[in-house]
């Protein structure tokens, strides 16, 4: 397998935590890097990398700039809980206008979903790639909305897209729940040169944490097809975490944690099974 694409990779949300990541962690490999986000990319510019400031809602820009991409790696949008109509735009117009983009470029998208597109499954449950969508915020709604739209090019078009459905990406785990959900820096950086390298990936789901002990959550997906398997891991930050649980319920019964208590109005838990009464 080749170690460098043979066309420019294009990273939306790039002035974002983590894709200021990617552009430090791929650009140091000399790649061409096309980098675009609203906001003005904040760091030096990798050499090799270029950038253009760009609404996700402007797909005609959208598509103009993703020209010759081979790879879209599209971390741009609201990538918080936030209301419905400040998602909207971003989110589900914006990963529209990026499919389109790579339908129309052939290129393949490896989508930042994030594990509040099934954040309210509980940490009892075990999950696989092929489990039910259970969001837990609008924010989570459009990660799935997201993946779908995967779905849908890829079975249309052949268009090949990852979704790697991150967990807590951050310099180290902060709290008990990351000890589990943390992923670092570095195995994303790893992974996202994986799923621009490999051969085929089809339409796949990766679950994107780091060899945590405590992560036993999630467990079947799809990373075989692009080679990748997470180095780090949060079980360092054991004993100084372990105790940082939130006093609520709902967040510690709950994968997605804090999104879930968020305007959480039920009495009772809603059933473990989706489909139960
Ligand atoms: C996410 O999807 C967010 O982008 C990030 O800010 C964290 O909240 C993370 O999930 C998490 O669940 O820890």
């Amino acid at each position: 397998m080749a170690d460098a694409p043979d066309r420019p990779v294009l990273i939306t949300g790039a002035s974002g935590n983590l894709g200021r990541q990617l552009a430090r962690g791929l650009g140091a490999k000399g790649w061409a890097l096309r980098l675009t986000d609203i906001a003005p990319f904040p760091d030096a510019l990798p050499e090799g990398a270029v950038f253009e400031s760009i609404d996700l809602n402007d797909a005609a820009a959208v598509l103009r700039f993703a020209g010759g991409s081979g790879t879209i790696l599209h971390f741009g949008g609201i990538s918080v809980d936030r209301p419905f109509e400040e998602v909207l735009g971003p989110n589900l117009r914006g990963v529209h206008a990026i499919y389109e983009a790579a339908r129309q470029e052939r290129a393949r998208v490896v989508f930042a979903s994030s594990n509040h597109s099934i954040g309210f499954h509980e940490r009892a449950t075990v999950l696989d790639a092929e489990c039910a969508f259970r969001p837990d915020s609008f924010y989570g709604l459009s990660k799935a909305y997201g993946e779908l739209m995967g779905r849908l090019y890829w079975d249309k078009h052949g268009v090949e897209n990852v979704n790697v459905r991150i967990g807590s990406s951050f310099p180290e785990p902060v709290d008990a729940r990351m000890l589990a959900t943390w992923l670092s820096f570095d195995d994303l950086t790893r992974m996202m040169a994986r799923c621009v390298l490999a051969e085929r990936v089809g339409h796949a789901v990766i679950w994107g944490a780091s060899a945590n002990s405590r992560m036993t959550w999630w467990r079947q997906d799809h990373r075989g097809r692009v080679g990748w398997e997470p180095v780090d891991s949060a079980d360092p930050f054991a004993g100084q975490l372990e105790g940082k649980v939130s006093p609520s319920k709902v967040q510690e019964r709950y994968q997605g944690g804090g999104y879930c208590v968020n305007g959480y109005s039920r009495e009772t838990p809603s059933p473990a099974d989706p489909f139960a009464d």
